[in-house]
């Protein structure tokens, strides 16, 4: 069986593309979808891809792929900052949490400076756009395997401090 990690996306993520092109880009969720499916299927697992714009429904969702997913990767968008029952819900995965933001949250309003997902997660990516997405399904994919005890990928050699 492939392994899966799950790509969960929080509210108004649905709308990438079509609005606001200067601070989110002009590819859609889809893309962004494609995007990791395609980097997904390089390092061997497939993607369980999903947006919602209800806070108890990004909680469902985490609490639905904690004992599937071999890693998680969170964009919450704006319960980034607001959401402890999010928080919580990461917490009780055992597989490493990548936390992800299109933009550079730290350049942009002082409230977007506090995440409550960054404690519970592995590893935070902000300001690459989607790549940021693929960068963290590689990012998952090498912690894995250095879980199962395969041979070390190139990138996770300077990551001590998940070994
Ligand atoms: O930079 C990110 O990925 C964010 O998570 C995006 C959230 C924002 O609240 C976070 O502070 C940072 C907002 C997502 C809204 O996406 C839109 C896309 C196109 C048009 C309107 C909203």
């Amino acid at each position: 069986m492939v392994p899966t990690i799950a790509v969960l996306n929080g509210p108004n993520l649905n709308l990438l593309g079509s609005r606001e092109p200067a601070l989110y880009g002009t590819a859609t969720l889809a893309d962004v979808r494609d995007l990791c499916r395609r980097t997904a299927a390089e390092v061997g697992y497939d993607v369980d891809f999903r947006q919602t714009n209800h806070e108890g429904e990004l909680v469902d969702f985490v609490h639905e792929v904690r004992e599937t997913a071999s890693g998680l990767v969170v964009n919450a968008a704006a319960y980034t900052h607001t959401s402890i029952a999010v928080r919580d819900a990461l917490a009780a995965v055992a597989a490493p949490v990548v936390e992800v933001h299109l933009t550079n949250v730290h350049a942009r309003d002082e409230f977007r400076r506090h995440s409550y997902v960054a404690g519970v997660a592995t590893a935070v990516i902000a300001g690459c756009g989607p790549a940021g997405y693929a960068f963290a399904i590689r990012h998952l994919a090498a912690l894995d395997a250095q879980t199962a005890g395969a041979p070390r990928m190139p990138e996770v050699d300077g990551a001590r401090q998940h070994a």
